[in-house]
């Protein structure tokens, strides 16, 4: 797959079952609690400020957005955040159901699941969830140590070793949406576009 992103569009929002789920693009999925800078971390990839709207509002979309990177080589799937304490008890349910759907049964050719948590908060219960799902369904699976620059090394080798051990060894890197280098991020770029 695609390694230098030329150009980054976005394509749809989706709700359920849509006609860009069978037309044979690779998808890279992007999941996370809401606030851990998702959608920072996307726009970091593809070297764009804005192709995300990023809030300090979080929790605001309740899409699937998808996005086309370098002409349909593959698909950015930023998935709706979870976790969003404001939210209605409903609207938690229908979101986690929507994500749980397109990881599950909706037949989306994932490529790579990138799990992006606060490297200070940590794993939640469903970010566990979401490990045990991917797993389970044979999907790839990266986990991105968002917001690094929050942590100085001690406290960040502390994280690490708590994360991996509670993804059960997963693929574990540290990174910062904003204080990222173009080294760093070209070096996450391959880890997601490895096989
Ligand atoms: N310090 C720091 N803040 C970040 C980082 N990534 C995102 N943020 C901030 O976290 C907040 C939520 O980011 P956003 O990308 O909208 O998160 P999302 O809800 O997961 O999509 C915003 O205020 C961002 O500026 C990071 O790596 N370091
Ligand atoms: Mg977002």
């Amino acid at each position: 797959m695609t390694m230098k992103i030329a150009s980054a569009e976005f394509s749809r929002g989706i709700k359920g079952t849509d006609a860009i789920l069978a037309d044979g693009v690779p998808e890279v999925a992007f999941v996370g609690r809401s606030n851990v800078g998702k959608s920072s971390l996307i726009n970091s990839l593809v070297n764009r400020k804005d192709l995300v709207k990023t809030s300090n509002l979080p929790g605001k979309t309740t899409e699937i957005n998808f996005f086309s990177i370098n002409n349909k080589k593959c698909y950015f799937v930023d998935l709706p955040g979870y976790g969003y304490a404001k939210r209605s008890p409903k609207e938690k349910e229908s979101i986690e159901k929507l994500i749980l759907w397109y990881l599950m049964y909706s037949e989306a050719p994932i490529a790579k699941a990138v799990l992006i948590l606060d490297v200070k908060a940590g794993m939640t219960d469903f970010d566990r969830e979401m490990v045990r799902v991917l797993r389970e369904h044979d999907h790839p699976l990266v986990i991105v140590a968002n917001k690094a620059d929050k942590l100085n090394q001690k406290e960040m080798s502390a994280q690490l070793r708590a994360i991996k051990e509670a993804a059960h060894e997963a693929v574990v890197v540290q990174y910062s949406a904003t204080t990222a280098t173009h080294k760093e991020r070209d070096a996450l770029l391959r880890i997601i576009f490895e096989d």
